[in-house]
């Protein structure tokens, strides 16, 4: 259960009646599923850096799994404000669970359902709706992150096979995938998407252990060592960078609803504790410093979801920009961001503990901050957007 009360989280500007019946059933029940069965297990998870058992079927259930992909293949054919409010709801309970959402959905279904094959789509895509098969998505490498451009991983074509050859570095899910979809180099320098399914020779997912954000996700490696692919496994219908980076799109999406619910949960709880705790005879809440903090977070929390709600209306009508959605990426993590870590002052000692949730909140969003493209990164997409001129 949450700490505070499911009412008082916060539709400043009755965002609410932009909304269908629908998206409200659909935030209601993701909303109920975290308190259930998030909120009392996250806290071990994240202390003890192990992930959620059996997360990925629960998602599946819920039908928290590629929402927007066809009926047809397993998905459950929603819009993107519903994806988005789904987003929003799974990161309240954590970013881990939010992150293992957007993984499945935008970086491995969404590109089997643009980019494969009918085949692809069949055999694949309803188990990965259903979370009974896991997916990875691997584009970073040990030498390039934010240049994906460079990758050396590469794909040689043998007549009946490809040889895989290199390495995927800070892969969400690596340890737990069944496939990974990967993007390699071919011959001709051209970047190609490859799923590669766990037990092929050659293939290995070492685990990277450690981390002090996103401990209820498992990050890993993928390694490649003359892995032989069978042909019927490329993507067939992409075909260079854009590949991945239309994936990336989707999940910056995601992310950007997703955070507002990492900022939610912080704010409510502020909210909460500061009417309960006596200081100087008074709650903390009657104090004004304590106040503008929480007028400020309010204020931060309703501009993001306007935000996500125009984003969202673009997205569905097929007109939201990739610089439309990395605006919207980097104002909402660092708004998240700034709030987890000033909410907890509000709890005073209280806020360095595992019974509330700003400290997990904010050492996750250390990743977030980072991966989907870094913060500065984001900042020269708008900047190379404002002036045509590309300060990579
Ligand atoms: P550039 O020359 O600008 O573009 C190369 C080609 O790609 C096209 N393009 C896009 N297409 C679709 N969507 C986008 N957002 C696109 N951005 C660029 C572009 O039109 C061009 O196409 P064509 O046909 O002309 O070849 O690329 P560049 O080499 O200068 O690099 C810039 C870029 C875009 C790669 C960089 O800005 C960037 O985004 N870097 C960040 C890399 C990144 O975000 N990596 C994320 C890895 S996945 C991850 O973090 C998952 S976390 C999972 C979790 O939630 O747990
Ligand atoms: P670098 O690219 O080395 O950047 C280091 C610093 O340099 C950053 O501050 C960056 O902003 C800055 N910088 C880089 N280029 C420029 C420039 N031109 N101008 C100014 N500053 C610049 N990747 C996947 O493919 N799949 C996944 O599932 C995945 N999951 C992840 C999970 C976690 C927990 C984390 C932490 C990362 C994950 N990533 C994943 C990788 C993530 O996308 C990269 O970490 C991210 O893109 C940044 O790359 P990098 O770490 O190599 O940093």
């Amino acid at each position: 259960m949450s700490y505070y009360p499911i009412h008082t989280i916060p539709d400043y500007y009755f965002i609410d009646d932009l909304l269908t019946d629908e998206h409200k059933l659909i935030r209601q029940s993701v909303r109920e599923w975290v308190d259930s069965f998030v909120m009392p297990k996250i806290d071990d998870a994240a202390q003890h850096h192990k992930d959620i058992p059996n997360l990925m079927k629960e998602l599946g259930k819920i039908g928290a799994l590629g929402p927007y992909i066809p009926e047809e293949y397993g998905g459950a054919g929603l819009d993107q404000i519903s994806y988005g409010l789904i987003m929003q709801e799974l990161e309240r309970g954590d970013s881990a669970v939010r992150s293992a959402a957007s993984v499945q959905s935008s970086l491995v279904m969404f590109p089997i359902n643009e980019f494969g094959s009918e085949e692809q789509k069949k055999k694949y895509l309803p188990h990965l709706a259903s979370g009974e098969m896991i997916g990875a998505f691997g584009l970073t490498e040990p030498n390039h992150g934010s240049d994906p451009g460079s990758m050396e991983t590469h794909f040689k074509d043998m007549g009946d096979h490809y040889l895989l050859n290199g390495a995927k570095m800070w892969i969400t899910n690596a340890p737990l995938c069944n496939i990974a979809v990967v993007w390699a180099k071919g011959e001709d320098g051209k970047v190609r998407g490859l799923i590669v399914e766990r037990g092929m020779e050659g293939f290995t997912t070492p685990e990277t252990i450690n981390k002090w954000s996103l401990r209820a996700s498992k990050t890993g490696e993928l390694v490649f060592r003359d892995v032989k692919i069978p042909k019927e496994n490329i993507l067939p219908n992409v075909i260079g960078l854009k590949g991945p980076l239309s994936c990336l799109n989707s999940a910056r999406y995601g992310i950007s609803w997703g955070v507002i619910g990492a900022a939610i949960d912080c704010y409510c709880t502020a909210v909460q504790y500061s009417k309960e705790r006596i200081q100087f005879g008074k709650p903390i809440a009657s104090y004004q410093l304590q106040q503008k903090k929480l007028a400020e977070f309010l204020t931060e929390i309703t501009k993001a979801q306007l935000l996500c709600w125009r984003l969202g209306t673009l997205k569905n009508e097929h007109r939201a920009t990739p610089a439309q959605i990395s605006l919207a990426k980097r104002n909402n993590v660092k708004m998240a961001i700034d709030i987890a870590r000033e909410s907890r002052q509000i709890l005073g000692g209280m806020g360095i503990m595992g019974e509330f949730p700003m400290m997990r909140h904010a050492a996750n969003l250390e990743s977030v901050i980072t991966y989907e493209g870094t913060h500065d990164v984001h900042l020269l997409i708008t900047g190379n957007d404002i002036t045509g001129i590309n300060a990579f």
